[in-house]
């Protein structure tokens, strides 16, 4: 609750500042834009006048810099993303407008600590995970290397849920971040534009009868809304604008409905209107299938395609010039029914011929694929996306007829053709959005260097084939201002007072730090910053759940999404067979460590449910076992988000980055880690590869099958009982979980998830475990050589500067967009 910053009756006298200072805009701000008196604000008040002052500034940069635009008349970017993982806003702004320690004084002049007030602010978690935070990086890199930019996507009401653990469960509750309002948002409802849904298309003919293009006659029509967000890029330079899309109805009531005494039923079509908006599909890497979610996709991408358009009409005489002004970004499948919708623009309302429209269309459009795991590629059955998107639906097979056109002319056989169809033909006809993405667009690319490789030989092989030049390569980056600057300050002074300034512009000069990690002084000056780090962790952990830790062990840390092929399994099987070394062998000089969990797990995903359970019920029993003598501790810390993320970053030792080889397609908590000083376990996945070519091979810890291993065991009848049955600490630690060690209350709890293993271990867990084990007693060593370790610490920071979203921005804007940057 906000409660009061002092008691009334000892602050009878409001807080006095000198005319023209910070302090006195607060108070004006807080008096003038609240309506508060210094002496009753609410913490919340002091949050809200705190961000109105910062955002006056921001605003006046927001406005040049889109005159600037239009001044220019230079080419565009649009980022189309049914997510936007944005965490807190504040800190964020504030500190790239320069103004954060202003601001923090301004504010203790005040009796207003910034530290307390920050904490007041929602987490927007209008995203899932990595996919979600990329886009949010990467809105605030563009803002940064200076390419103006749209981020597009959708004002949910409630973002991802709240997690919470009741008796080892995961519960989730509704997440309420617009409860308060929200300072950063700016309605423009002279900016509504009519989304339509349903109804039947009509063939126009001319007075001579011959065809004359379609009209859609849709059934159902919505609003969209837009609500603004200035993204504010490093020192202020740009400002750019993410536009959340927010449905209303067009008819708020039916008046003769109510008046017919149906009152319930005269909201009806409100009701349906405001459902579209109202929840994020809390589905990670998977495919979510209801019509709703149908919707929500198409929703967003007509409204930002019309804003578009509008847009580019506004200064340019007609569409043909489009790709040369705008570019406009697929993030993964989820805005891919765009393609359909542009190419109806062209057609239906702006009279382009197909081939020119196709053209103009394919030349507009770049597609991101963040996955290859085919649970989570898009299609739609034809008679949802046909009864929903009639028009759309002709428009996909006319695309279609063309692309099989060209394929069967470049000579593909058969089974490519049946494969590159935008029609799934296997069982049910589906709309395949995957391919509609691809053929859309001039540039398909992947997230990580082996993931890109992959795609072309998997999912894509058959239009990678018709189309050479068009899969591409860009290694995901994460933002350094939230992810050292912000989120560790600590570490980023003592960098300044090694190196400078100079890395906190042109991030590649962190590698100057590289040969201080020889230099025993700042070694212990980077191993107190980490300490601090840590026990700032402890305190939260301790707050929130009551626990006390020992800053001191080694900190190891998994925090993600739960997903059986992240593999949070095989860590929490690691530490079972942990458990009993430790009690078997009392005597071994055993490494006191923390083994954290964070994440959270699709409300339908059955499996994943049950690792939170088994964490939590293997940390019940080895926490509270006096033989173990705090040697080893288990801590699944409830609800995690980018808040909670800043703080665990940079706490981590060691960070698990341990999925089976060839499934995560990059990654981006890794990067976080091993820029604050972690060490990385990991597997040759996704981009650890690249973070291995660069921090170097002695400062990372690798283990396990690589990608091209792990399909020719598959490919050979990998048994996996046999390797658990040759492996004394794996088969003793199943046996464990199986025979109800860590869940007496019922024995049989994971008869499913750990008995599964021995028939069809789908994530390879069993053929990973034994050098997993090994690799994690290899860190145990590095860890007693206290000088050793944060040498390799240091390289990792040092070694991670070509991992800044920057970067990736910088390669999309001259690969693939076409902008300057
Ligand atoms: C995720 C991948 C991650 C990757 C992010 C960002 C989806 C569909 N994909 O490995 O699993 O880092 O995308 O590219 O969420």
């Amino acid at each position: 609750m906000s409660g009061q910053i002092l008691p009334k009756k000892h602050h009878p006298i409001a807080p006095q500042a000198a005319p023209g200072t910070l302090a006195d805009e607060i108070l004006k701000a807080l008096m003038f834009r609240v309506g508060k008196n210094a002496s009753v604000a609410t913490r919340h008040d002091w949050l809200d006048a705190s961000i109105k002052v910062v955002r006056d500034r921001i605003i006046a940069r927001w406005i040049d810099t889109t005159e600037q635009t239009y001044r220019e008349g230079g080419k565009r970017v649009y980022y189309l993303s049914l997510e936007f993982l944005i965490g807190r806003l504040m800190r964020d702004a504030f500190s790239n407008m320069g103004m954060l320690e202003e601001m923090r004084e301004a504010l203790a002049s005040l009796n207003v600590d910034l530290d307390v007030i920050a904490e007041l602010e929602p987490d927007a978690a209008l995203g899932n995970g990595g996919l979600g935070r990329l886009a949010a990086c990467f809105m605030e890199s563009m803002a940064t290397v200076d390419v103006p930019a749209h981020g597009y996507g959708i004002r949910y009401v409630h973002g991802l849920f709240r997690q919470e653990i009741h008796d080892g469960n995961q519960v989730e509750l509704p997440e309420t971040w617009l409860e308060h309002g929200n300072p950063w948002n700016f309605e423009r409802r002279e900016r509504s534009i009519e989304i339509g849904f349903g109804g039947a298309v009509e063939a126009l003919t001319d007075e001579l009868g011959r065809p004359a293009g379609h009209v859609w006659r849709p059934q159902e029509r919505v609003l969209a809304t837009a609500y603004d967000t200035p993204v504010v890029g490093w020192r202020g330079k740009r400002v750019n604008t993410l536009r959340l899309w927010s449905a209303i109805p067009i008819d708020p009531i039916l008046l003769d409905t109510f008046n017919a005494g149906d009152h319930i039923g005269a909201l009806k079509e409100s009701n349906k209107a405001e459902a579209l908006t109202r929840v994020l599909y809390p589905a990670d890497s998977h495919l979510a299938g209801q019509e709703l979610r149908l919707r929500q996709e198409y929703f967003f991408s007509a409204a930002s395609l019309q804003d578009i358009v509008d847009r580019h009409l506004g200064e340019y005489d007609d569409l043909t010039s489009l790709p040369d002004k705008a570019a406009i970004h697929l993030n993964d499948t989820h805005p891919a029914v765009a393609v359909a919708e542009l190419m109806r623009l062209l057609l239906d309302n702006h009279g382009f011929a197909f081939e020119d429209a196709w053209d103009i269309t394919r030349r507009t459009f770049g597609y991101t694929n963040h996955t290859l795991l085919p649970e989570a590629l898009e299609s739609w059955p034809i008679h949802v996306f046909e009864q929903l998107l009639p028009r759309h639906m002709q428009i996909v097979y006319a695309i279609n007829a063309e692309l099989l056109r060209e394929a069967r002319d470049k000579g593909l056989d058969d089974n490519q053709i049946r494969n590159i169809s935008l029609i799934g033909e296997d069982g049910e006809r589906r709309v395949r959005m995957g391919n509609l993405a691809f053929a859309g667009s001039h540039s398909i690319n992947g997230v990580s260097a082996l993931h890109t490789n992959l795609m072309k030989q998997t999912v894509f092989s058959d239009f990678h084939q018709l189309y050479p030049s068009r899969i591409n390569n860009k290694t995901n980056g994460i933002t350094q201002r939230r992810w050292l600057f912000q989120c560790n300050p600590g570490l980023t002074d003592l960098i300044r007072e090694t190196i400078g300034d100079r890395f906190m512009d042109d991030i590649g000069a962190l590698s100057e730090l590289d040969k201080f990690a020889d230099d025993a002084s700042f070694r212990e000056k980077f191993a107190a910053v980490k300490q601090a780090n840590k026990e700032r962790l402890v305190r939260v952990v301790s707050e929130r759940m009551g626990l006390s830790l020992d800053p001191t062990a080694l900190f190891d840390i998994q925090v993600k999404r739960i997903h059986e092929y992240k593999r949070q399994l095989l860590n929490i099987i690691e530490a079972v067979a942990l458990y009993d070394q430790i009690r078997s062998h009392p005597e071994r000089d055993w490494v006191p460590r923390v083994k954290f969990f964070g994440g959270k797990a699709a409300p339908s995903y059955f499996n994943a449910k049950k690792i939170i359970k088994l964490a939590n019920d293997v940390g019940r029993v080895i926490n509270n076992d006096p033989a173990v003598r705090g040697l080893l501790k288990i801590v699944f810390i409830p609800n995690y988000n980018v808040s909670l993320a800043e703080v665990m970053m940079p706490a981590a030792d060691l960070s698990e980055q341990i999925s089976t080889a060839g499934m995560e397609a990059s990654g981006t908590g890794n990067m976080k880690f091993a820029l604050n000083g972690a060490l990385t376990i990991g597997t040759l996945d996704g981009a650890n590869v690249e973070m291995k070519e660069h921090v170097g091979d002695d400062n990372i810890i690798i283990f396990g099958l690589t990608a091209a291993e792990v399909k020719e065991a598959k490919a050979n009848g990998y048994n996996p009982r046999e390797i658990i049955e040759s492996s004394p600490e794996l088969s003793q630690a199943l046996s464990a979980i199986l025979s109800g060690v860590f869940s007496h209350d019922e024995p049989e709890r994971y008869r499913g998830l750990i008995g599964g293993l021995y028939e069809h271990d789908t994530f390879m867990c069993a053929a990973d475990f034994d050098s997993y084990a090994d690799a994690q007693r290899c860190v145990d060593d590095l860890w007693r050589d206290s000088d050793d370790w944060y040498r390799r610490a240091i390289h990792n920071t040092a070694r991670m500067g070509w991992f800044s979203s920057d970067r990736t921005i910088r390669q999309y804007a001259d690969e693939i967009w076409n902008v300057a940057a």
